[in-house]
């Protein structure tokens, strides 16, 4: 079924196979989503370096930005055939790049088109068909806009609707400004829910811990969908497959995590000599984040000059933190005699 209560945003740059791969070491269970993929590079891209992934990674979606019905619907295809379990259309990225080719947030002005791009997809695969949107755009701010949206897209056969909780100002703000200064709108995310029982809702914007994603879950939405506070500090996802999906087993810690990471790195790098470290290892920066030792951690493995195995420095990048460890211990023990 589509219902899943968990998912990591997707985010372009941050949720690449790497940083995936590292969530999935955490949790078995949380929805993942690739970076947008526009229709051209699904298309004409070289596909195992634009759509490749490794099957551990799945339950992942596949999210896709364009406006040409039959692009999509052939995207869609694709992902079905090379195993992804879900088509996301991005009808929320503000940024002139993506405006300037008529897809993501300004779709939110053209529900008749999302539909038809709904529509195509729909028919062209199995897969669950999802949408990612705002709460609106400059000029269409109002509940009853997003309603509007949203009515005409249900029609078309979406079978969850991802709404981040404000509107996207497409004049003049910076997508990054796009996500911090709209103000968040959750009660009229929960009225859609309350007013369309039968659709699946997931709210996302500016969830930072599972409490609060508790919180959302407990207001009536369907699942709740996670982005920076999840790349920040992906540990901070450890708790999900037994708070939110009845699981038993618990995730490894995170030294086991650090390890098997620096271990998937080394197998990329000898795959592909041409890559670069530091693009596989800035993923696990925040692995510690909150924790003693996170300053060293980061700073160990971000050093570019450091030329050794990823495994080697992992290793010494895990003893700072045990020294971290120690230290506060020392300090209790001699604070208590
Ligand atoms: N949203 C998309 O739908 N597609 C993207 O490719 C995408 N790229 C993003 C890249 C970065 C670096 C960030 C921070 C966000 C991006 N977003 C993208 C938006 C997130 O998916 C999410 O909607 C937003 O960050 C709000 O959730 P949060 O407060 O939990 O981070």
């Amino acid at each position: 079924g589509v219902v899943r209560a968990l998912s990591v945003a997707p985010m372009m740059e941050w949720t690449d196979r790497h940083f995936r791969w590292l969530v999935r070491q955490i949790s078995r269970r949380a929805l993942l989503y690739t970076e947008m993929v526009t229709t051209g590079a699904a298309l004409h891209g070289e596909r195992e370096i634009v759509l490749g992934f490794d099957p551990s990674e799945r339950p992942l979606a596949l999210q896709l930005g364009g406006d040409d019905p039959q692009a999509l619907a052939e995207c869609a295809r694709i992902a079905e055939g090379m195993g992804y379990d879900e088509v996301n259309l991005n009808v929320g990225c503000p940024s002139d790049r993506v405006q300037g080719g008529n897809f993501g947030a300004c779709l939110m002005g053209q529900p008749s088109r999302v539909a038809a791009c709904v529509a195509a997809m729909r028919a062209a695969v199995s897969l669950p068909v999802t949408v990612k949107h705002r709460i609106g755009i400059d000029g269409r701010e109002r509940y009853e806009d997003m309603l509007e949206f949203v009515d005409a897209v249900a029609a078309a056969g979406s079978d969850r609707f991802t709404v981040h909780a404000r509107i996207a100002i497409l004049a003049g703000l910076s997508p990054k400004e796009n996500r911090t200064v709209p103000p968040l709108r959750y009660p009229e995310v929960y009225r859609l829910k309350a007013e369309r029982p039968q659709l699946v809702v997931e709210i996302n914007g500016g969830v930072r811990s599972l409490d609060a994603a508790d919180e959302h879950l407990r207001a009536g939405v369907d699942a709740v969908m996670i982005g920076r506070a999840a790349y920040e500090d992906p540990y901070c996802f450890a708790e999900v497959d037994r708070r939110f999906f009845a699981e038993a087993e618990a995730p490894p810690s995170r030294f086991e995590v650090a390890r098997r990471y620096a271990e998937h790195a080394e197998a990329h790098l000898r795959a592909y000599p041409r890559r670069k470290a530091s693009a596989v290892l800035r993923h696990v920066l925040g692995l510690f984040t909150g924790q003693p030792g996170a300053r060293e951690f980061r700073r160990l493995l971000s050093e570019t000059r450091d030329e050794r195995p990823p495994t080697v420095r992992m290793e010494a990048a895990l003893a700072a933190v045990r020294r971290a460890h120690e230290r506060i211990a020392e300090h209790r023990a001699a604070a208590g005699s």
